[in-house]
């Protein structure tokens, strides 16, 4: 297997630990010291599940030993994907606590995302949910995962399981359990938006998460008394670390999982449980200001809404912040590390009009030009960026480390941003060819690629236009090869694909030809670009 790695320069993680924002501190190690200080105290609401922190404690125990018993070994990485649901908890808690490593999926990954998952990731076992709130059957994925990846040993199912080992079975000797992971050890993979091509995975290590939610968790102000409403999918790392439901348990807060984000199942939840503070991306966030206009539930419990993943226009921003009876709190972070926040105390310009400033005293943030050269202070560059919980190199991509890394270990993230006199972040557009529809990256090399293998595209080339309600939708532009293909029939195909259903263009475009330019073809940005030009012309 493939040493998971994350390292940063020795001099650098000293510093960091002496400037306290590495402490030492692992998953299953606050898990328990929660559970000690707080037993009776709720940690996560689900359905008719409340579970106290004993009570999630315990369960992550057992659900450990049972991985172990299984033959699973501490260091085996094990693909997770899992929707809103309290097994979630029980499982990557279990999988910490047993020095196993999860592997986050998002429910809308497919055969084709979770095989690359899989093999990207050496992963030994999948662990998935019966069925998603869409009626999808995991289990017949898994099967077809079975035949696709060989070296999967295990598939642990929540719910009815079929043929495979059931989750809540689970069950082992805890005596065997390892003792606590080196905190400077990657803790799990979290997956990037994939700006070229397929995923890439991110190694974060114990010490620097925590950092970041942690951090989180004062800039939020969520404290033990906090409730947590995660409307999001858990495994998204927004959801998840800022502050997220990792920062809410390491608070010794209360977490309540919605299984979909929207208004009518969200907004009861808020009364019954009184949520203070949650998470959305800015088409939700919209929603919810929209229906918040007319609803009976009372959401007057809820003190911050942090809207991020997407920019927020100034004029959404306005929207949303008059219509929730709470502080709109802006988020801009990337599961890669650095995350950025308006203050819950900033000047309302500065919470309406920015992306916010970073976590960290010690994050480092260059805005540079095409040659690398930092613009002029106020003017737009690409983000650069290096610090305490942003990551120096992606797991068993060495294309990827090249070309995303500058050589001194800082992260392109691809982000085209300014900065303002008083040091907050605006993000203005992006370098990369990817997709942002409604928080969702698409990487549009990853659906042309899609497009190519129907045997009546003879070329694709995919683009992003904005979109009012999603921020951006995808739009293919098609060489037909032969036969025209109908642009349902092509959206249908692609849904056979195996791929997540975000990844399907919103719209087909047929041409004849693609622009040449006398010198020859083009290249494929350029390409994207002109299409991009052309459509938003015709609109
Ligand atoms: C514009 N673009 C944004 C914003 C992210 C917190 C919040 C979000 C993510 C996330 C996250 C944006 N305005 N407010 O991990 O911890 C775009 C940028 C960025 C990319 C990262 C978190 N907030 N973005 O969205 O890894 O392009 O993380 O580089 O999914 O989303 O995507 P992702």
């Amino acid at each position: 297997m493939i040493p998971l790695r994350q390292e940063w320069p020795l001099d650098v993680a000293a510093r960091y630990r002496a400037a306290g924002y590495w402490r030492g501190e692992t998953f299953p190690a606050f898990l328990r010291q929660r559970a000690a200080e707080r037993p009776d105290a709720v940690a996560v609401v689900a359905g008719e599940a409340r579970w106290t922190y004993a009570e999630l404690h315990a369960r992550a125990e057992r659900a450990a030993a049972g991985f172990l018993a299984l033959g699973l070994r501490p260091g085996d990485r094990v693909v997770v994907q899992l929707g809103n649901i309290p097994e979630f908890f029980s499982a990557v808690f279990g999988l910490f606590r047993a020095g196993l490593i999860p592997v986050y999926a998002l429910p809308a990954h497919r055969l084709t995302e979770i095989a690359h998952f899989v093999g990207k990731s050496e992963a030994s076992a999948y662990v998935a949910a019966e069925r998603g709130t869409d009626g999808f059957d995991y289990r017949t994925l898994a099967r077809d995962l079975r035949a696709a990846t060989p070296g999967l040993r295990h598939v642990i199912i929540a719910g009815d399981a079929a043929e495979f080992t059931a989750f809540e079975a689970l069950d082992g000797d805890s005596a065997l359990l390892p003792g606590d992971p080196d905190p400077a050890r990657v803790a799990f993979l979290q997956i990037s938006g994939g700006t070229t091509g397929l995923s890439k995975l991110i190694p974060r290590t114990h010490d620097d998460y925590i950092y970041s939610f942690r951090a989180s968790n004062e800039i939020c102000g969520v404290t033990q008394d906090s409730v947590f409403l995660c409307a999001l999918p858990a495994a998204h790392n927004f959801p998840m670390s800022s502050p997220g439901h990792m920062g809410a348990l390491y608070a010794g807060a209360r977490v309540v999982l919605s299984p979909v984000p929207s208004p009518d199942t969200a907004f009861p939840l808020i009364e019954r449980e009184r949520v203070t503070i949650s998470g959305l991306v800015p088409p939700l966030a919209l929603l919810w200001a929209q229906a918040a206009a007319t609803t009976k539930h009372d959401l007057s419990s809820l003190e911050v809404l942090l809207v991020g993943g997407a920019k927020l226009t100034p004029e959404a921003a306005r929207r949303v912040a008059a219509a929730l009876p709470c502080t709109l709190q802006q988020v801009f972070g990337m599961a890669e590390g650095l995350v950025n926040y308006t203050r819950l105390d900033d000047p309302e310009a500065i919470i309406l009009e920015t992306q916010g400033r970073p976590i960290s005293p010690d994050d480092e943030v260059l805005i540079v030009d095409d040659m690398g050269e930092p613009v002029p202070e106020g003017e737009p560059g690409y983000l650069l960026a290096r610090g305490p919980y942003t990551i120096r190199a992606y797991h068993n991509d060495d294309a990827a480390n090249a070309r995303s890394f500058t050589p001194d270990g800082f992260y392109r993230t691809g982000d085209i941003v300014r900065r303002t006199a008083e040091g907050y972040l605006v993000v203005q557009g992006r370098a990369g060819d990817h997709i942002n529809r409604a928080g969702e990256k698409i990487s549009a090399e990853e659906v042309e690629d899609h497009l190519l293998a129907h045997p009546s595209v003879f070329d694709a080339a995919v683009v992003s236009i904005p979109d009012e309600f999603l921020g951006e939708r995808i739009c293919a532009f098609v060489i037909p090869h032969g036969e025209r293909p109908r642009a349902a029939a092509l959206k249908a195909w692609m849904r056979t694909r195996g791929i997540a259903d975000f990844k399907v263009p919103d719209q087909v475009v047929l041409v004849d030809a693609f622009e040449t330019t006398a010198a020859g073809k083009i290249s494929r940005k350029e390409l994207r670009a002109r299409l991009r030009a052309r459509l938003l012309a015709e609109e």
